[in-house]
Protein backbone atom coordinates (compact mmCIF):
# COMPACT_ATOMS: atom_id res chain seq x y z
CA UNK A 1 0.00 0.00 0.00
CA UNK A 2 1.21 3.43 -1.03
CA UNK A 3 1.83 6.19 1.60
CA UNK A 4 -1.10 8.21 0.16
CA UNK A 5 -3.55 5.44 0.51
CA UNK A 6 -2.29 4.99 3.78
CA UNK A 7 -2.63 8.53 4.82
CA UNK A 8 -5.96 8.29 2.62
CA UNK A 9 -7.32 5.54 4.93
CA UNK A 10 -6.38 7.48 8.58
CA UNK A 11 -7.64 10.30 7.75
CA UNK A 12 -10.73 8.88 6.70
CA UNK A 13 -11.25 7.46 9.77
CA UNK A 14 -12.10 10.84 11.16
CA UNK A 15 -14.93 11.19 8.77
CA UNK A 16 -16.41 7.96 8.35
CA UNK A 17 -19.18 7.15 6.38
CA UNK A 18 -22.75 6.24 7.90
CA UNK A 19 -23.25 2.89 7.13
CA UNK A 20 -26.79 2.65 6.16
CA UNK A 21 -26.53 5.96 3.60
CA UNK A 22 -26.15 5.83 -0.25
CA UNK A 23 -25.78 9.44 -2.12
CA UNK A 24 -26.11 10.31 -5.66
CA UNK A 25 -24.83 13.52 -7.53
CA UNK A 26 -28.26 15.46 -7.68
CA UNK A 27 -29.23 18.85 -9.56
CA UNK A 28 -26.33 20.50 -8.45
CA UNK A 29 -24.05 18.16 -6.48
CA UNK A 30 -23.41 15.19 -4.00
CA UNK A 31 -27.16 14.42 -1.92
CA UNK A 32 -28.21 11.71 -0.02
CA UNK A 33 -30.84 9.68 -2.24
CA UNK A 34 -33.54 10.72 -0.13
CA UNK A 35 -32.79 14.04 -1.34
CA UNK A 36 -30.96 17.27 0.99
CA UNK A 37 -33.75 18.38 3.14
CA UNK A 38 -33.46 16.62 6.41
CA UNK A 39 -31.09 14.36 5.81
CA UNK A 40 -27.43 16.34 4.51
CA UNK A 41 -28.09 18.18 7.87
CA UNK A 42 -25.01 19.24 9.98
CA UNK A 43 -26.22 20.48 13.33
CA UNK A 44 -24.13 21.52 16.09
CA UNK A 45 -25.46 18.70 18.42
CA UNK A 46 -23.10 15.94 18.06
CA UNK A 47 -25.85 13.58 19.06
CA UNK A 48 -27.71 14.11 15.69
CA UNK A 49 -27.27 10.67 13.87
CA UNK A 50 -26.67 12.62 10.41
CA UNK A 51 -23.83 14.52 12.30
CA UNK A 52 -21.35 12.66 10.09
CA UNK A 53 -23.71 12.83 6.84
CA UNK A 54 -21.93 15.43 4.69
CA UNK A 55 -18.97 15.19 6.47
CA UNK A 56 -17.64 11.96 5.26
CA UNK A 57 -19.29 13.46 1.33
CA UNK A 58 -17.54 16.57 1.80
CA UNK A 59 -13.51 14.26 2.59
CA UNK A 60 -14.22 12.58 0.03
CA UNK A 61 -15.19 15.18 -2.57
CA UNK A 62 -11.94 16.71 -1.57
CA UNK A 63 -10.40 13.71 -2.62
CA UNK A 64 -12.16 13.63 -5.90
CA UNK A 65 -10.95 17.78 -6.32
CA UNK A 66 -7.28 16.75 -6.16
CA UNK A 67 -7.72 13.91 -8.64
CA UNK A 68 -9.89 16.46 -11.28
CA UNK A 69 -6.71 19.49 -10.84
CA UNK A 70 -4.17 16.31 -11.26
CA UNK A 71 -5.77 15.03 -14.22
CA UNK A 72 -5.87 18.79 -15.91
CA UNK A 73 -2.21 19.33 -15.11
CA UNK A 74 -2.51 20.92 -11.95
CA UNK A 75 -4.83 23.46 -13.17
CA UNK A 76 -6.98 24.72 -9.99
CA UNK A 77 -10.51 23.77 -8.66
CA UNK A 78 -12.56 25.23 -6.36
CA UNK A 79 -14.69 23.55 -3.61
CA UNK A 80 -17.97 25.69 -2.37
CA UNK A 81 -19.62 24.62 1.04
CA UNK A 82 -23.01 25.89 0.68
CA UNK A 83 -26.40 24.70 0.67
CA UNK A 84 -28.09 27.88 -1.16
CA UNK A 85 -31.56 28.72 -0.50
CA UNK A 86 -31.79 25.87 1.94
CA UNK A 87 -32.53 25.56 5.38
CA UNK A 88 -29.43 26.74 7.43
CA UNK A 89 -29.54 23.18 9.36
CA UNK A 90 -28.36 21.80 5.75
CA UNK A 91 -25.30 22.00 3.98
CA UNK A 92 -23.54 20.53 0.24
CA UNK A 93 -20.76 21.22 -1.08
CA UNK A 94 -20.11 21.46 -4.80
CA UNK A 95 -16.88 21.25 -7.27
CA UNK A 96 -16.26 24.31 -9.67
CA UNK A 97 -13.89 23.66 -13.17
CA UNK A 98 -10.83 25.69 -14.12
CA UNK A 99 -12.76 28.40 -15.98
CA UNK A 100 -15.53 28.44 -13.58
CA UNK A 101 -17.73 26.15 -14.50
CA UNK A 102 -19.80 23.52 -13.14
CA UNK A 103 -17.87 20.18 -12.81
CA UNK A 104 -17.65 18.28 -15.98
CA UNK A 105 -20.87 16.22 -16.09
CA UNK A 106 -18.52 13.13 -17.20
CA UNK A 107 -17.29 13.20 -13.15
CA UNK A 108 -20.15 13.24 -11.34
CA UNK A 109 -20.51 9.52 -11.46
CA UNK A 110 -16.68 9.61 -9.59
CA UNK A 111 -18.22 11.86 -7.29
CA UNK A 112 -21.09 9.06 -6.53
CA UNK A 113 -18.44 5.84 -6.92
CA UNK A 114 -16.20 8.05 -3.84
CA UNK A 115 -19.29 8.94 -1.86
CA UNK A 116 -20.37 5.85 -1.69
CA UNK A 117 -17.41 3.34 -0.49
CA UNK A 118 -18.30 1.39 2.07
CA UNK A 119 -15.24 1.41 4.28
CA UNK A 120 -12.45 4.09 4.66
CA UNK A 121 -10.35 0.50 3.26
CA UNK A 122 -12.84 0.30 0.18
CA UNK A 123 -12.35 4.55 -0.50
CA UNK A 124 -8.68 3.77 -0.34
CA UNK A 125 -8.94 1.33 -3.00
CA UNK A 126 -11.94 3.02 -5.24
CA UNK A 127 -9.87 6.29 -5.08
CA UNK A 128 -6.31 4.17 -6.26
CA UNK A 129 -8.30 2.58 -9.05
CA UNK A 130 -9.42 5.84 -10.54
CA UNK A 131 -6.88 7.56 -10.53
CA UNK A 132 -5.31 4.38 -12.08
CA UNK A 133 -8.07 4.76 -15.06
CA UNK A 134 -7.07 8.26 -15.65
CA UNK A 135 -3.71 7.61 -15.69
CA UNK A 136 -2.48 9.73 -12.51
CA UNK A 137 0.34 9.35 -11.22
CA UNK A 138 -0.94 9.49 -6.88
CA UNK A 139 3.06 9.32 -5.53
CA UNK A 140 4.06 12.28 -4.14
CA UNK A 141 7.80 10.80 -4.75
CA UNK A 142 7.38 9.99 -7.78
CA UNK A 143 8.82 12.15 -10.97
CA UNK A 144 5.18 11.98 -12.87
CA UNK A 145 3.39 13.50 -9.63
CA UNK A 146 1.13 16.48 -10.48
CA UNK A 147 0.97 18.61 -7.42
CA UNK A 148 -3.24 19.09 -7.39
CA UNK A 149 -4.17 22.62 -6.48
CA UNK A 150 -7.81 23.10 -4.67
CA UNK A 151 -9.08 26.27 -3.20
CA UNK A 152 -12.50 26.55 -1.72
CA UNK A 153 -14.72 28.55 0.15
CA UNK A 154 -17.78 28.19 2.63
CA UNK A 155 -21.25 30.30 3.26
CA UNK A 156 -22.39 31.38 6.45
CA UNK A 157 -24.03 27.98 8.08
CA UNK A 158 -22.38 26.87 11.36
CA UNK A 159 -21.46 23.33 10.15
CA UNK A 160 -19.49 25.09 7.62
CA UNK A 161 -16.08 25.11 9.47
CA UNK A 162 -16.14 21.25 10.48
CA UNK A 163 -16.84 20.60 6.96
CA UNK A 164 -14.11 22.62 5.63
CA UNK A 165 -11.54 20.45 8.43
CA UNK A 166 -12.52 17.66 6.11
CA UNK A 167 -12.01 18.68 3.05
CA UNK A 168 -8.73 20.21 4.56
CA UNK A 169 -7.82 16.57 5.67
CA UNK A 170 -8.85 15.26 2.51
CA UNK A 171 -6.10 17.54 0.95
CA UNK A 172 -4.04 16.93 2.93
CA UNK A 173 -3.52 13.32 2.83
CA UNK A 174 -3.07 13.21 -1.07
CA UNK A 175 -0.40 16.24 -0.84
CA UNK A 176 -2.71 19.13 -2.92
CA UNK A 177 -1.32 22.75 -2.49
CA UNK A 178 -5.01 24.37 -0.97
CA UNK A 179 -5.90 27.80 -0.14
CA UNK A 180 -8.82 28.69 1.97
CA UNK A 181 -10.87 31.57 1.35
CA UNK A 182 -13.20 31.40 4.21
CA UNK A 183 -16.52 33.08 3.37
CA UNK A 184 -17.39 33.80 0.11
CA UNK A 185 -20.40 33.76 -2.41
CA UNK A 186 -20.60 30.73 -4.55
CA UNK A 187 -20.14 33.29 -7.81
CA UNK A 188 -17.13 34.65 -5.91
CA UNK A 189 -15.71 31.59 -5.84
CA UNK A 190 -16.18 30.89 -8.98
CA UNK A 191 -14.55 34.30 -10.15
CA UNK A 192 -11.40 33.40 -8.12
CA UNK A 193 -10.63 29.43 -10.21
CA UNK A 194 -11.39 30.97 -13.01
CA UNK A 195 -8.59 34.25 -12.29
CA UNK A 196 -6.26 31.58 -11.34
CA UNK A 197 -6.25 29.33 -13.74
CA UNK A 198 -6.32 32.67 -16.73
CA UNK A 199 -3.56 34.29 -15.13
CA UNK A 200 -1.04 35.66 -17.55
CA UNK A 201 -2.73 34.72 -20.51
CA UNK A 202 -4.55 36.47 -23.07
CA UNK A 203 -7.97 35.35 -21.10
CA UNK A 204 -7.05 37.11 -18.22
CA UNK A 205 -10.18 37.63 -15.85
CA UNK A 206 -8.87 39.41 -13.46
CA UNK A 207 -7.17 39.81 -10.12
CA UNK A 208 -7.23 36.75 -8.01
CA UNK A 209 -8.61 37.99 -5.39
CA UNK A 210 -12.39 39.36 -3.46
CA UNK A 211 -11.04 42.74 -3.71
CA UNK A 212 -10.27 42.14 -7.29
CA UNK A 213 -13.59 41.01 -7.93
CA UNK A 214 -15.07 44.20 -6.18
CA UNK A 215 -12.78 46.25 -8.39
CA UNK A 216 -13.62 44.45 -11.78
CA UNK A 217 -17.81 45.03 -11.06
CA UNK A 218 -17.48 48.53 -9.38
CA UNK A 219 -15.04 49.52 -12.31
CA UNK A 220 -17.69 48.28 -14.96
CA UNK A 221 -20.99 49.59 -13.07
CA UNK A 222 -19.27 53.07 -12.82
CA UNK A 223 -18.66 53.41 -16.58
CA UNK A 224 -21.95 52.26 -17.46
CA UNK A 225 -23.32 54.97 -15.50
CA UNK A 226 -20.86 57.96 -16.26
CA UNK A 227 -23.57 60.16 -17.66
CA UNK A 228 -26.45 58.31 -16.67
CA UNK A 229 -28.91 59.78 -14.19
CA UNK A 230 -29.63 57.76 -10.98
CA UNK A 231 -32.92 56.05 -10.34
CA UNK A 232 -32.24 56.48 -6.68
CA UNK A 233 -32.24 53.28 -4.02
CA UNK A 234 -33.03 49.68 -4.06
CA UNK A 235 -33.63 47.75 -1.35
CA UNK A 236 -31.72 44.33 -1.28
CA UNK A 237 -32.84 41.44 0.89
CA UNK A 238 -29.86 39.25 1.57
CA UNK A 239 -31.35 36.30 3.23
CA UNK A 240 -29.31 36.54 6.01
CA UNK A 241 -26.39 35.39 3.84
CA UNK A 242 -22.87 35.72 2.71
CA UNK A 243 -24.64 38.12 0.48
CA UNK A 244 -24.56 40.79 3.26
CA UNK A 245 -21.50 41.51 3.64
CA UNK A 246 -20.39 41.21 0.43
CA UNK A 247 -22.68 43.37 -1.06
CA UNK A 248 -21.42 45.95 1.63
CA UNK A 249 -18.30 45.82 0.53
CA UNK A 250 -18.83 46.17 -3.19
CA UNK A 251 -20.99 49.10 -2.54
CA UNK A 252 -18.24 50.69 -0.62
CA UNK A 253 -15.93 49.72 -3.85
CA UNK A 254 -18.75 51.45 -6.08
CA UNK A 255 -19.18 54.33 -4.12
CA UNK A 256 -22.18 57.06 -4.58
CA UNK A 257 -23.16 56.34 -8.04
CA UNK A 258 -25.11 52.92 -6.20
CA UNK A 259 -27.50 53.23 -3.32
CA UNK A 260 -28.70 50.28 -1.94
CA UNK A 261 -30.59 49.54 1.22
CA UNK A 262 -29.19 46.15 2.79
CA UNK A 263 -32.15 44.28 5.01
CA UNK A 264 -31.76 40.49 6.18
CA UNK A 265 -27.63 40.90 7.18
CA UNK A 266 -28.23 38.74 10.40
CA UNK A 267 -25.58 36.74 9.76
CA UNK A 268 -24.15 36.40 13.23
CA UNK A 269 -27.88 34.80 13.89
CA UNK A 270 -27.29 31.70 11.67
CA UNK A 271 -30.66 30.16 12.58
CA UNK A 272 -32.21 33.23 10.07
CA UNK A 273 -30.80 32.01 7.09
CA UNK A 274 -33.28 31.51 4.30
CA UNK A 275 -35.74 32.01 6.82
CA UNK A 276 -38.88 34.10 6.03
CA UNK A 277 -36.63 35.83 3.13
CA UNK A 278 -34.00 35.32 0.40
CA UNK A 279 -35.02 34.60 -3.31
CA UNK A 280 -36.23 30.73 -2.75
CA UNK A 281 -38.81 32.32 -0.49
CA UNK A 282 -39.87 35.47 -2.51
CA UNK A 283 -40.29 32.79 -5.56
CA UNK A 284 -42.16 30.49 -3.98
CA UNK A 285 -44.38 32.57 -1.29
CA UNK A 286 -45.00 35.64 -3.95
CA UNK A 287 -45.22 37.82 -1.16
CA UNK A 288 -42.47 40.10 0.66
CA UNK A 289 -40.23 39.47 3.28
CA UNK A 290 -42.10 40.33 6.56
CA UNK A 291 -39.21 42.09 7.58
CA UNK A 292 -39.19 44.60 4.10
CA UNK A 293 -41.14 47.49 4.24
CA UNK A 294 -41.50 48.57 0.67
CA UNK A 295 -43.03 51.33 -0.34
CA UNK A 296 -45.78 51.02 -3.45
CA UNK A 297 -43.43 51.17 -6.87
CA UNK A 298 -39.90 51.24 -4.83
CA UNK A 299 -37.49 48.53 -6.42
CA UNK A 300 -36.54 45.54 -4.16
CA UNK A 301 -34.34 42.68 -4.56
CA UNK A 302 -33.53 39.37 -3.29
CA UNK A 303 -30.35 37.02 -3.16
CA UNK A 304 -30.36 33.49 -1.73
CA UNK A 305 -28.26 32.15 1.06
CA UNK A 306 -25.02 31.86 -1.65
CA UNK A 307 -26.04 34.61 -3.27
CA UNK A 308 -26.38 33.03 -6.90
CA UNK A 309 -29.74 33.54 -7.69
CA UNK A 310 -31.82 37.14 -7.34
CA UNK A 311 -35.47 37.85 -7.92
CA UNK A 312 -36.80 41.69 -8.06
CA UNK A 313 -40.32 42.64 -7.16
CA UNK A 314 -42.36 45.11 -5.59
CA UNK A 315 -45.48 46.38 -4.40
CA UNK A 316 -48.09 48.30 -6.96
CA UNK A 317 -49.76 51.15 -5.86
CA UNK A 318 -53.18 49.28 -5.21
CA UNK A 319 -50.74 47.54 -2.59
CA UNK A 320 -50.34 44.22 -4.46
CA UNK A 321 -47.03 42.16 -4.97
CA UNK A 322 -45.22 41.94 -8.49
CA UNK A 323 -42.02 39.37 -8.76
CA UNK A 324 -40.19 39.99 -11.26
CA UNK A 325 -38.16 37.12 -11.53
CA UNK A 326 -35.22 35.41 -13.71
CA UNK A 327 -37.92 35.61 -17.24
CA UNK A 328 -38.02 39.28 -16.29
CA UNK A 329 -34.46 39.39 -15.96
CA UNK A 330 -33.61 37.53 -18.97
CA UNK A 331 -35.38 39.30 -20.93
CA UNK A 332 -34.41 42.71 -19.45
CA UNK A 333 -30.41 41.65 -20.35
CA UNK A 334 -31.57 40.19 -23.68
CA UNK A 335 -33.61 43.65 -24.81
CA UNK A 336 -30.66 45.81 -23.67
CA UNK A 337 -27.40 43.88 -25.23
CA UNK A 338 -29.60 43.54 -28.58
CA UNK A 339 -30.22 47.33 -28.96
CA UNK A 340 -26.44 47.98 -27.66
CA UNK A 341 -25.08 45.17 -30.48
CA UNK A 342 -27.31 47.31 -32.89
CA UNK A 343 -26.01 50.72 -31.70
CA UNK A 344 -22.59 50.01 -32.00
CA UNK A 345 -23.04 48.77 -35.75
CA UNK A 346 -21.72 45.74 -34.65
CA UNK A 347 -25.14 43.66 -36.25
CA UNK A 348 -27.29 45.60 -38.79
CA UNK A 349 -29.72 44.70 -41.23
CA UNK A 350 -27.44 43.25 -43.40
CA UNK A 351 -24.75 41.29 -40.85
CA UNK A 352 -25.74 39.66 -37.39
CA UNK A 353 -22.12 39.28 -36.41
CA UNK A 354 -23.09 38.54 -32.35
CA UNK A 355 -25.50 36.17 -32.64
CA UNK A 356 -27.90 36.85 -29.32
CA UNK A 357 -29.98 34.73 -27.59
CA UNK A 358 -31.77 32.81 -24.55
CA UNK A 359 -31.55 30.06 -22.91
CA UNK A 360 -34.68 28.80 -20.75
CA UNK A 361 -35.77 25.95 -18.98
CA UNK A 362 -39.55 24.46 -19.10
CA UNK A 363 -40.38 26.48 -15.96
CA UNK A 364 -39.99 29.88 -17.87
CA UNK A 365 -43.48 31.65 -18.08
CA UNK A 366 -44.84 31.14 -21.41
CA UNK A 367 -45.44 34.66 -21.66
CA UNK A 368 -41.86 35.52 -21.88
CA UNK A 369 -41.07 33.01 -24.04
CA UNK A 370 -42.95 34.72 -26.69
CA UNK A 371 -41.96 38.06 -25.66
CA UNK A 372 -38.34 36.67 -26.64
CA UNK A 373 -39.20 35.35 -29.59
CA UNK A 374 -41.78 37.73 -31.22
CA UNK A 375 -41.46 41.02 -29.41
CA UNK A 376 -37.50 40.87 -29.29
CA UNK A 377 -36.87 38.69 -32.11
CA UNK A 378 -34.18 36.31 -30.61
CA UNK A 379 -34.18 32.34 -30.65
CA UNK A 380 -35.08 30.84 -27.81
CA UNK A 381 -33.28 27.11 -26.59
CA UNK A 382 -34.84 25.01 -23.89
CA UNK A 383 -32.81 22.91 -21.88
CA UNK A 384 -33.69 20.77 -18.49
CA UNK A 385 -33.46 22.40 -14.72
CA UNK A 386 -30.10 22.95 -13.69
CA UNK A 387 -27.76 25.55 -14.15
CA UNK A 388 -25.01 23.42 -15.79
CA UNK A 389 -27.36 22.57 -18.81
CA UNK A 390 -28.47 26.52 -19.48
CA UNK A 391 -24.65 27.18 -19.17
CA UNK A 392 -23.68 24.93 -21.61
CA UNK A 393 -27.04 25.71 -24.38
CA UNK A 394 -25.87 29.26 -23.89
CA UNK A 395 -22.51 28.59 -25.26
CA UNK A 396 -24.03 28.00 -28.48
CA UNK A 397 -24.16 31.81 -29.11
CA UNK A 398 -21.99 34.46 -29.68
CA UNK A 399 -24.44 36.38 -26.54
CA UNK A 400 -26.29 33.72 -24.86
CA UNK A 401 -28.33 35.23 -22.04
CA UNK A 402 -29.54 32.23 -19.70
CA UNK A 403 -32.08 32.65 -16.70
CA UNK A 404 -34.02 30.24 -14.95
CA UNK A 405 -37.27 31.28 -13.44
CA UNK A 406 -35.92 30.85 -10.15
CA UNK A 407 -33.38 33.97 -10.56
CA UNK A 408 -30.35 32.26 -11.43
CA UNK A 409 -28.49 32.62 -14.51
CA UNK A 410 -26.00 35.16 -16.29
CA UNK A 411 -24.76 35.91 -20.14
CA UNK A 412 -21.49 34.39 -21.65
CA UNK A 413 -19.48 35.73 -24.55
CA UNK A 414 -18.18 33.20 -26.97
CA UNK A 415 -14.70 34.42 -27.75
CA UNK A 416 -15.45 35.19 -31.37
CA UNK A 417 -17.84 37.98 -29.77
CA UNK A 418 -15.84 39.07 -27.25
CA UNK A 419 -12.92 39.92 -29.96
CA UNK A 420 -15.47 41.63 -32.42
CA UNK A 421 -16.49 43.91 -29.40
CA UNK A 422 -12.49 44.46 -28.54
CA UNK A 423 -11.82 45.81 -32.29
CA UNK A 424 -15.04 46.61 -33.45
CA UNK A 425 -14.26 50.62 -35.37
CA UNK A 426 -17.21 52.66 -34.43
CA UNK A 427 -18.03 55.24 -37.43
CA UNK A 428 -19.62 57.95 -35.11
CA UNK A 429 -20.15 58.93 -31.77
CA UNK A 430 -23.45 57.37 -30.62
CA UNK A 431 -21.82 54.30 -31.83
CA UNK A 432 -18.77 54.80 -29.76
CA UNK A 433 -20.54 55.00 -27.14
CA UNK A 434 -22.79 51.81 -27.20
CA UNK A 435 -19.07 50.16 -28.29
CA UNK A 436 -18.22 51.22 -24.65
CA UNK A 437 -20.87 50.40 -22.59
CA UNK A 438 -20.72 46.80 -24.58
CA UNK A 439 -17.16 46.36 -22.72
CA UNK A 440 -18.00 47.62 -19.93
CA UNK A 441 -20.84 45.38 -19.98
CA UNK A 442 -18.90 42.24 -20.43
CA UNK A 443 -16.72 43.29 -16.86
CA UNK A 444 -19.86 43.99 -15.70
CA UNK A 445 -21.29 40.47 -15.65
CA UNK A 446 -20.06 36.90 -14.24
CA UNK A 447 -19.52 34.88 -16.43
CA UNK A 448 -18.80 31.91 -14.65
CA UNK A 449 -21.83 31.54 -13.17
CA UNK A 450 -24.85 33.41 -12.16
CA UNK A 451 -24.18 36.13 -9.64
CA UNK A 452 -27.02 37.95 -7.55
CA UNK A 453 -24.54 40.65 -7.12
CA UNK A 454 -22.69 40.98 -10.36
CA UNK A 455 -26.79 40.30 -12.16
CA UNK A 456 -28.06 43.21 -9.27
CA UNK A 457 -25.77 45.44 -10.55
CA UNK A 458 -26.72 45.02 -14.33
CA UNK A 459 -30.41 45.12 -13.63
CA UNK A 460 -29.80 48.97 -11.70
CA UNK A 461 -27.56 49.70 -15.24
CA UNK A 462 -29.83 48.92 -17.38
CA UNK A 463 -33.18 50.81 -15.75
CA UNK A 464 -31.30 53.57 -15.36
CA UNK A 465 -30.17 53.51 -19.11
CA UNK A 466 -33.98 52.75 -19.99
CA UNK A 467 -35.16 55.07 -17.24
CA UNK A 468 -37.58 52.77 -15.83
CA UNK A 469 -39.05 51.64 -12.76
CA UNK A 470 -40.18 48.20 -11.88
CA UNK A 471 -43.52 49.05 -13.74
CA UNK A 472 -42.28 49.81 -16.63
CA UNK A 473 -40.11 47.11 -16.85
CA UNK A 474 -43.08 44.55 -15.38
CA UNK A 475 -45.43 45.90 -18.03
CA UNK A 476 -42.56 44.42 -20.81
CA UNK A 477 -45.02 41.53 -20.58
CA UNK A 478 -47.62 40.17 -18.35
CA UNK A 479 -46.75 36.44 -17.09
CA UNK A 480 -49.57 33.79 -17.29
CA UNK A 481 -51.07 32.72 -14.08
CA UNK A 482 -48.91 29.38 -13.13
CA UNK A 483 -48.74 27.30 -10.49
CA UNK A 484 -45.70 25.04 -8.85
CA UNK A 485 -47.01 22.33 -6.91
CA UNK A 486 -44.68 19.56 -4.70
CA UNK A 487 -45.97 15.67 -4.93
CA UNK A 488 -44.81 13.36 -2.79
CA UNK A 489 -44.25 9.97 -4.57
CA UNK A 490 -43.00 6.82 -3.46
CA UNK A 491 -40.53 6.15 -5.88
CA UNK A 492 -40.05 9.65 -7.96
CA UNK A 493 -36.75 7.84 -9.88
CA UNK A 494 -39.99 6.11 -12.18
CA UNK A 495 -40.48 9.37 -13.33
CA UNK A 496 -38.56 10.29 -17.07
CA UNK A 497 -38.68 12.82 -18.82
CA UNK A 498 -37.33 13.53 -22.39
CA UNK A 499 -37.62 17.35 -24.39
CA UNK A 500 -35.91 19.03 -21.58
CA UNK A 501 -38.42 17.70 -19.62
CA UNK A 502 -41.69 18.66 -20.99
CA UNK A 503 -42.66 15.61 -21.34
CA UNK A 504 -42.47 12.41 -19.40
CA UNK A 505 -41.40 9.17 -21.27
CA UNK A 506 -42.31 6.84 -18.23
CA UNK A 507 -44.70 6.04 -16.07
CA UNK A 508 -46.34 4.69 -19.91
CA UNK A 509 -49.27 6.62 -20.26
CA UNK A 510 -49.14 9.01 -17.80
CA UNK A 511 -48.38 11.89 -20.43
CA UNK A 512 -51.61 11.03 -22.49
CA UNK A 513 -53.26 11.51 -19.46
CA UNK A 514 -51.74 14.98 -18.84
CA UNK A 515 -51.94 15.68 -22.59
CA UNK A 516 -55.98 15.24 -22.35
CA UNK A 517 -55.94 17.75 -19.27
CA UNK A 518 -54.20 20.56 -21.04
CA UNK A 519 -56.00 20.44 -24.05
CA UNK A 520 -59.17 21.91 -21.82
CA UNK A 521 -57.79 24.78 -20.60
CA UNK A 522 -56.98 27.95 -22.55
CA UNK A 523 -53.32 28.69 -23.18
CA UNK A 524 -52.69 25.20 -20.52
CA UNK A 525 -49.47 23.48 -20.42
CA UNK A 526 -48.66 21.70 -17.62
CA UNK A 527 -45.55 19.02 -17.11
CA UNK A 528 -43.97 16.97 -14.54
CA UNK A 529 -41.00 16.23 -13.58
CA UNK A 530 -38.58 14.14 -10.38
CA UNK A 531 -36.60 16.52 -8.23
CA UNK A 532 -33.08 16.70 -8.61
CA UNK A 533 -32.55 17.60 -4.64
CA UNK A 534 -35.91 16.67 -2.62
CA UNK A 535 -37.76 13.55 -2.19
CA UNK A 536 -40.34 14.67 -4.98
CA UNK A 537 -41.83 15.24 -7.86
CA UNK A 538 -42.40 18.70 -9.30
CA UNK A 539 -45.86 19.86 -11.57
CA UNK A 540 -46.06 23.22 -13.21
CA UNK A 541 -48.76 24.43 -14.71
CA UNK A 542 -49.76 27.78 -16.52
CA UNK A 543 -53.24 28.65 -18.30
CA UNK A 544 -54.94 31.94 -19.43
CA UNK A 545 -57.12 32.43 -15.93
CA UNK A 546 -56.01 31.92 -12.44
CA UNK A 547 -58.13 29.78 -11.48
CA UNK A 548 -57.58 27.44 -14.15
CA UNK A 549 -53.67 27.49 -13.91
CA UNK A 550 -54.84 26.01 -10.09
CA UNK A 551 -56.91 23.62 -11.00
CA UNK A 552 -54.23 22.04 -13.93
CA UNK A 553 -52.09 21.70 -11.75
CA UNK A 554 -54.55 20.13 -9.23
CA UNK A 555 -55.35 17.51 -11.64
CA UNK A 556 -52.11 16.97 -12.97
CA UNK A 557 -50.84 16.50 -9.35
CA UNK A 558 -53.39 14.03 -8.75
CA UNK A 559 -52.81 11.94 -11.02
CA UNK A 560 -48.63 11.89 -10.77
CA UNK A 561 -49.68 11.22 -6.98
CA UNK A 562 -50.86 7.46 -8.00
CA UNK A 563 -47.82 6.15 -8.58
C1 LIG B 1 -30.44 23.42 -7.87
C2 LIG B 1 -29.90 24.08 -9.11
C3 LIG B 1 -30.91 25.05 -9.66
C4 LIG B 1 -32.21 24.34 -9.92
C5 LIG B 1 -32.68 23.61 -8.70
C6 LIG B 1 -33.83 22.71 -9.08
C7 LIG B 1 -27.63 24.73 -9.60
C8 LIG B 1 -26.46 25.54 -9.15
N1 LIG B 1 -28.69 24.81 -8.82
O1 LIG B 1 -30.65 24.35 -6.88
O2 LIG B 1 -30.40 25.55 -10.84
O3 LIG B 1 -33.20 25.25 -10.31
O4 LIG B 1 -31.65 22.78 -8.20
O5 LIG B 1 -34.17 21.93 -8.00
O6 LIG B 1 -27.59 24.03 -10.60
P1 LIG B 1 -35.10 20.67 -8.21
O7 LIG B 1 -34.39 19.71 -9.12
O8 LIG B 1 -35.31 20.19 -6.83
O9 LIG B 1 -36.38 21.18 -8.82
MG1 LIG C 1 -27.85 29.51 -4.51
Amino acid sequence: MSSTTQAIIEASKQHPKPADKSFGYGTAGVIPDEGVRNSVALTTSPSNENRNLLDSVVYRVGLLAALRSQNLGGKTIGVMITASHNGPEDNGVKLVDPMGEMLEASWEVYATTLANADSDEVLAEEYTNLAQKLSIDIDPESAAFVRPNVVFARDTRESGPALVQALSDALEAVGANKTDYNLMTTPQLHYIVRCINTEGTPQAYGEVSEEGYYKKLAAAYNKLMRGVPSIGEVTVDCANGVGAPKLRALAAEIGESFQCNIVNDLIDEPSKLNSQCGADYVKTQQRLPPASHAAPLARCASLDGDADRLVYYFNDSDGTFRLLDGDKIATLAASFIGDLVKAAGINTKEKTDIKVGVVQTAYANGSSTSYITNHLGLPVICTPTGVKHLHHAALKFDCGVYFEANGHGTVVFSNAALQVIAEHEAESPAQATALENLQALVDLINQTVGDALSDLLLVEVILAHKRWGPKEWDATYTDLPNRLVRVEVSDRTVFKTTDAERRLLEPVGVQEKINALVGKYKQGRSFARASGTEDAVRVYSEAAERGEAEELARLVAEIVAQY
